[in-house]
């Protein structure tokens, strides 16, 4: 494990703030205060922050529909992320764009998207953008397993390996593309999809942040050296529905709560930290308490803030090259 005890404690607190935000926000949407429409990302941290870690501001990512979690490891505002589901002015988008539309462009995330596959060729503009004017800089597009079959993510592949772009492809395969089981529609592994567009590809499993992390390392190096682009499918589950008020009558009915119990990735880190002594379980419960009040305090300070007003209709509209 080649981590420090800073590294260690930052991938818990961002992971605890993944799932701590999640659960906020599927009470509040149950609870009918959240208008529009969510897809939590709770089961699926150890992709967003094991790659994400390995960033800087330079380097972008794009995320998909189920976008919290890669927001909040690439470091966007959690109270401007919470303001901006509950369609706040203050919000990261000014509460026009709501939780399928969260971007921060000065963090490097340039946003979920609730066009299934639409994130793959964002990626690659912004590779292309990094390598011709040599900023370092590599761009991650991150995609469902249903997402992994649009037309725009292999055509990004084909464009990224052609040009040698920075640029990488993680599949989030967390077993279902809204009711279609993965192991039919990806029906195996992508490493040899990745070899057919010449890349290297990798299969890791996403319960395990460190090997997630790992992987992510030897990309994001590879990539950053001009090595080009490279593919790596996650493998996980996701807790909730596909999206809030799915019934989920296409899971057995102890499914979640078996992967909760013996596969989530948070305690499996706890885990593994605590007993190769390397953290303090106090530690861990410390950063817990920090975590819950933080939600806390943005979930009030959302509920409280001013919805954006007439005056403000029509910013952000059009814009000036002037
Ligand atoms: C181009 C496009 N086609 C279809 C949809 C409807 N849709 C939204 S999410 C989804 C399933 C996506 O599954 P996957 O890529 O596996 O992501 P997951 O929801 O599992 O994270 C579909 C078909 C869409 N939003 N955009």
């Amino acid at each position: 494990m080649q981590l420090s005890r800073d590294q260690l404690l930052h991938a818990y607190r961002q992971m605890r703030t993944i799932r701590a935000f999640e659960d906020r926000v599927h009470e509040e949407f149950s609870a009918g205060n959240i208008p529009g429409f969510v897809h939590l990302y709770a089961g699926e941290e150890a992709s967003a922050v094991g790659f994400c870690m390995h960033l800087e501001d330079r380097d972008h990512i794009a995320s998909t529909h189920r976008g919290h979690g890669h927001c909040i490891a690439k470091g966007c505002d959690v109270g401007a992320m919470m303001a901006e589901i509950f369609g706040k002015k203050e919000g990261l988008c000014g509460g026009k764009g709501g939780s399928m539309h969260i971007a921060d462009l000065e963090k490097g995330m340039m946003g979920a998207n609730g066009i299934v596959g639409g994130g793959p060729p964002l990626i690659c503009g912004a590779a292309l953008t990094a390598k011709t004017l040599g900023t370092g800089g590599v761009a991650i597009a991150f995609v469902g397993d249903g997402g992994s079959n649009q037309g725009t993510t292999l055509e990004s592949y084909n464009l990224a390996k052609v040009w040698n772009l920075p640029a990488i492809f993680v599949i989030e395969d967390n077993g279902y593309a809204e009711s279609t089981a993965s192991s039919w529609s990806v029906a195996g592994s992508q490493v040899g999809r990745a070899a057919g567009f010449g890349m290297p590809g990798y299969e890791v499993d996403g319960h395990d942040f460190f090997a997630v992390h790992a992987v992510a390392r030897e990309v994001i190096e590879r990539a950053r050296n001009g090595g080009g682009p490279s593919l790596v499918h996650v493998k996980f589950a996701r807790y909730y529905g596909h999206f809030e008020g799915d019934a989920m009558t296409y899971r057995g009915k102890d499914e979640v709560p078996r992967l909760m119990a013996e596969r989530d990735c948070i305690d499996l880190f706890r885990r593994r930290v605590t007993e190769a002594a390397l953290l303090e379980p106090s530690e861990l419960d410390a950063i817990d308490r920090e975590v819950a009040e933080l939600i806390d305090r943005a979930t009030a300070e959302a509920k409280a803030a001013p919805m954006p007003s007439e005056a403000d209709l029509l910013t952000d509209v059009y814009v000036s090259y002037h």
